[in-house]
């Protein structure tokens, strides 16, 4: 080897060995807790995310994850960050409107056609404003996996069509886009926390709900609840989360570290939820689901019947930015 490059090669090995060095991290305990269960790809994914950062910050950052919401459910975690009380969440970001109700633009019905328009609004600018938002709020966003198409399932009978909404008491998440969108479709809507919702499946409390088909599956939805209607009616982000009163106490290496791994996890959680989603259907036709496709007919009519619901959410200060999201939607569908 010549002199020269032997010495290049000495000073590049010394820097890169110095900046791993130099990096300040210190030990730190985090506790991530989440609503589903540990085998779910929410679960998979807290997990992918406590291995990137432990290999990251040579184990100085350690991820304790708290799955089945035994640290509370989404709206209790977003409330413990903001404490202090808890250092990560991740959440459904329809869940947070009511510590900022921007994020309800994303619970408007068929906004998004395909996960690929989702992760281009959510990764880019739009995105990244809404998760500016949260500052001011006492939480730090860090990035969007993907919670995935919302489906319909209930006890009573197939729904193939708006009518038969009729007399189905539906759980919705604690957020008004939802019950509005769900009662104009003619349901009865009932606002709850995921974590009481099998419960209240079992118990007949309620007859249906709406989630992803991997939530369905993951939790084991198909044990009391025989009909699944395909109707993809939201795309559902979650949203990884960060107490901002413990992050302003982070070395500027350890906020880097947290970013950087949350952006593997947001790779890695898509990946595995789409992997998942596509088998998903099947497994629960295994189980006994009996699946209605909804038409395409039947589809803009909830479309009509949901607009109500989307004009007042822009009439309560959200003109701007409904309009915003239509254009970026409509660039990167040109
Ligand atoms: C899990 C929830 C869940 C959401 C819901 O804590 O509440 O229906 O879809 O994923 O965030």
């Amino acid at each position: 080897m010549k002199k020269i490059t032997k010495l290049l090669l000495a000073s590049a090995l010394a820097t890169a060995f110095t900046s791993t060095l130099a990096a300040d991290y210190q030990t730190r305990i985090i506790r991530f807790g989440y609503g589903l269960a540990e085998d779910t790809n929410q679960g998979h994914a807290v997990k992918a995310f406590a291995e990137d950062l432990a290999k990251r910050t040579g184990g100085k950052m350690k991820v304790k994850g708290f799955a089945s919401a035994s640290l509370g459910n989404d709206n209790q975690m977003q409330n413990a960050l903001i404490g202090g009380a808890q250092e990560m969440t991740v959440v459904s970001t329809a869940t947070l409107v009511g510590i900022e109700d921007s994020f309800g633009i994303y619970d408007l019905p068929f906004v998004f056609h395909n996960e690929q328009e989702a992760d281009a609004i959510l990764d880019g600018n739009f995105g990244k404003k809404l998760i500016a938002k949260l500052d001011a709020k006492g939480l730090i966003g860090l990035v969007y996996w993907e919670n995935g198409f919302r489906n319909l399932t209930n006890s009573k009978h197939p729904i193939a069509k708006m009518e038969d909404f009729q007399g189905v008491k539906l759980r919705v998440m604690q957020n008004p886009v939802y019950i509005d969108m769900f009662n104009g479709f003619g349901a009865n809507a009932i606002p709850l926390a995921f974590s009481e919702l099998f419960t209240a499946l079992e118990s007949h409390t309620v007859d249906g709900q709406e989630n992803p088909v991997n939530t369905i599956q993951s939790s084991k939805f198909y044990e009391v609840q025989k009909y699944l209607s395909i109707t993809k009616h939201v795309y559902s982000p979650w949203i990884v989360l960060v107490s901002k009163k413990w992050w302003d106490g982070l070395s500027a290496d350890e906020k880097k570290a947290l970013q950087d791994s949350a952006v593997v996890s947001r790779d890695f959680e898509r990946k595995d939820s789409r992997a998942a989603g596509a088998k998903a259907l099947d497994v629960l036709k295994e189980k006994g689901m009996q699946v209605t496709v909804l038409s395409s007919k039947e589809l803009d009519r909830m479309q009509d019947a949901a607009r109500p619901a989307i004009a007042k959410f822009s009439a309560n200060g959200h003109v701007e930015l409904v309009k915003e999201l239509q254009a970026e939607l409509a660039k990167i569908r040109k």
